[in-house]
């Protein structure tokens, strides 16, 4: 038998490219949330896929941006420390994004260590020439392989897989093969909650917005959750309501039921919006709030 592979995945790309689809995409799991909506991502998320061979341990990150507030700086850190805690970086890109961009971003942000570049959401292309983009990539670059990929469709994942394996190291498994993340159930359960936010809510709002977890009990005969969605303004907080809790109600709903599929049990959740001007820049509410 050949020696056990295992190794870290940092994905890594512009906001909006595709890389939490195609974390959920290799694992074979919704495991991170995404929205048509830019800076969707806000902590790294750990995934983890293992087999008989190898372990691959995946870090999805928030899209790489200019920090405007303390929030997004924590973002920024997030990316630096998983690109170079990494063996094998996946640099994902829109292909009908600037691709001069994104090379000058990949420049600024690899490492030593191996290049995968993939070109997403191919489903959508008209008449680009991939492979015309694909050789200037190898001109600048240099990477490991240039992959052409849809993540929403699946398409080409095995021969990622294949390609990530190839560059990882002998090494025996970093965590227990049993496991999919390191984060516990209640970090996925506000994201799922956010998730919500970021599809029915337009403008500002998604971005003034958290979800902060107060109470995960397990009952006998269902799980009660009681979290609270913190805006920054009080009129942030009359939309997230809604006319006659119409907004809040339908933000529940959707998100109790992705809640019950993801912890096999049937759950009661209860949802408080709070104002707290100025969260995303003050480093009490960050912390208490996870990032
Ligand atoms: N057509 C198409 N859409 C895709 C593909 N991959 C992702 N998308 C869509 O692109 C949007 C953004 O996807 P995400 O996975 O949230 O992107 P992200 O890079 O994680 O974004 P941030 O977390 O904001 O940095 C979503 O609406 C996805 O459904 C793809 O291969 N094809
Ligand atoms: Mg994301």
């Amino acid at each position: 038998m050949s020696e056990y592979k295992s190794g870290f995945v940092g994905i890594i790309g512009k906001p909006n490219a595709g890389k939490s689809t195609l974390l959920n995409a290799l694992l074979g799991e919704k495991l991170a949330i995404t929205s048509p909506k830019v800076q969707t991502t806000r902590h790294k998320i750990i995934g983890i896929l293992s087999d008989d061979t190898s372990q691959m341990v995946f870090a999805d990150t928030p899209g790489i941006l200019e920090a405007k507030y303390k929030m997004q700086e924590r973002m920024l850190e997030e990316i630096k420390a998983v690109r170079k805690d990494t063996d094998v970086l996946l640099f994902v890109m829109d292909a009908k994004d600037s691709l001069n961009e994104n090379i000058e971003l990949l420049l600024e942000y690899r490492t030593q260590k191996p290049v995968i570049f993939i070109l997403n959401k191919i489903d959508k292309l008209g008449s680009e020439d991939l492979d015309e983009m694909k050789r200037e990539i190898e001109g600048r670059i240099k990477p490991q392989a240039v992959i052409y990929m849809s993540a929403l469709e699946g398409l080409n994942i095995e021969g990622l897989k294949e390609e990530i394996k190839m560059s990882l190291p002998v090494h025996p498994p970093y965590y227990d093969t049993e496991n999919l993340s390191d984060r516990p159930v209640r970090f996925f359960v506000e994201e799922m909650i956010r998730e919500k936010i970021f599809k029915y809510l337009d403008k500002e709002i998604p971005y003034h917005s958290t979800v902060h977890l107060r109470d995960y009990t397990k009952k006998k005969t269902l799980t009660k959750i009681v979290a609270d969605i913190v805006v920054t303004r009080e009129t942030q907080k009359h939309i997230m309501v809604g006319k006659g809790g119409s907004m809040i109600h339908k933000i529940s709903t959707e998100a109790r039921s992705d809640i019950e599929d993801f912890i096999q049990d049937k759950v009661f959740l209860e949802l408080f919006v709070k104002v707290r001007k100025d969260w995303r820049d003050n480093d009490l509410f960050l912390k208490e709030y996870g990032y």
